[in-house]
């Protein structure tokens, strides 16, 4: 392996994707991405031009995917509509993105014969109760609540029936939460973290019992990379970081870093069909591929992701007013 295309790399885990494939192997990257309101270009702001290049394009653009397939030796398949409360109000950039363009991405794949990963999420799975003993495993049943997570099962099965039928060299992983840097500013924690630095409380939705199982990016990248160098194909593997943590205690941990009292924050409506809990086990993974996440410790995680949004303001800013303004819609 040599060049690897990865699709949404301005995205959040695509961009720390590419700066850790960089930063760790010998590899090149070919991002393409559409750069939609979740894209950023500044998220590989640094990177060597002789190692990453960046091609704006629509992975539903089967022209444009005969051009690059065929000079990258795989796909890491990142791009997607990613933010459940948007799928609420307006699913159909979900379908054509996660589904026509995992279609058409896997169609050239199998055209061109190149090795290809789909990232997805433990969402397919459904929600489990918070006093569930079991977490999810391989073979969970797919049980998808919303528009965002039914999509990306859609995606999943797409990849399952090219490996069978087609014999497409694919492996997929489904992950749990991801935080770190670069994470849009909609998503949970980033939305926190920026309200307090411009003193709004932070929005916990209903009473914040929901669990989130937390792992750093990093962590996911290098499940990623763990995968595709020595994943069996064919296999679907779940990454996750045993990082167990409600909704309450986050937001409480964000204020106690940021220096704000713990109690600072308001309750708000509910997301529609809320997904109670989730909780990996990642132990194929760990046991087949020898793989172990490096961020343990989910306070010192959040300590450095807050400091990297106080150190990173020109980052954010921009994105900020237009996602507060969807979330006042639902008064949310
Ligand atoms: P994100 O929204 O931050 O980034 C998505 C990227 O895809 C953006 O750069 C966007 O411009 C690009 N994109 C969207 N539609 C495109 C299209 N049609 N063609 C080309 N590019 C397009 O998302 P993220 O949080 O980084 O998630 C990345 C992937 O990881 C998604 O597949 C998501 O389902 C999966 N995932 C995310 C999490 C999480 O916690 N965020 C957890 C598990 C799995
Ligand atoms: O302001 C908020 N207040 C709040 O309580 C926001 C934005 C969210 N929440 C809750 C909803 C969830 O229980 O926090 C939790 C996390 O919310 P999100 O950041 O929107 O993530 P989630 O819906 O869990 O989905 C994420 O993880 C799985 C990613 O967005 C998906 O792409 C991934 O597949």
């Amino acid at each position: 392996m040599n060049t690897i295309l990865v699709t949404g790399g301005a995205g959040f885990i695509g961009s720390n994707f590419v700066h850790y494939l960089i930063r760790e192997t010998d590899l090149n990257a070919v991002v393409l991405d559409k750069l939609t309101y979740a894209g950023n270009l500044a998220s590989l702001k640094g990177l060597p031009s002789n190692r990453m290049t960046f091609m704006q394009g629509d992975i539903a653009d089967a022209t444009l995917l005969d051009d690059l397939l065929p000079k990258v030796d795989a796909v890491v398949h990142y791009a997607a509509e990613s933010h459940n409360d948007n799928s609420l109000h307006d699913p159909r950039p979900f379908v054509d993105t996660n589904l026509i363009g995992t279609y058409t991405l896997i169609e050239a794949a199998r055209k061109y014969d190149v090795r290809f990963h789909h990232i997805s999420t433990d969402e397919v799975y459904g929600d489990l109760e918070l006093d569930d003993p079991q977490r999810f495993t391989e073979t969970t049943p797919y049980n998808p609540s919303s528009p965002y997570s039914s999509t990306k099962a859609g995606s999943d099965l797409l990849v399952r029936a090219w490996v069978r039928s087609f014999g497409l060299r694919a492996t997929i992983s489904n992950c749990s939460n991801n935080y770190g840097p670069y994470q849009h500013v909609e998503k949970f924690i980033p939305r926190q973290i920026t309200n307090v630095m411009d003193s709004v409380r932070p929005r916990l939705y209903g009473q914040g019992l929901n669990v989130r199982d937390w792992i750093h990016a990093n962590d996911h990248s290098s499940a990623v990379l763990t995968i595709l160098e020595r994943g069996q194909l064919g296999e679907t593997y779940l990454i996750g970081a045993d990082g167990e943590q409600n909704n309450k205690t986050v937001i409480e941990s964000i204020l106690e870093i940021m220096g704000e009292p713990a109690e600072a924050y308001d309750h708000v409506v509910d997301r529609p069909g809320h997904d109670l809990r989730y909780a990996i086990d990642s132990t194929k993974l760990r046991t087949d591929l020898g793989w172990l996440p490096q961020y343990s410790d989910f306070r010192a995680g959040l300590e450095a992701t807050v400091q990297w949004y106080r150190d990173n303001e020109p980052w954010w800013r921009p994105q900020k007013a237009a996602a507060e303004a969807k979330y006042q819609m639902t008064g949310q």
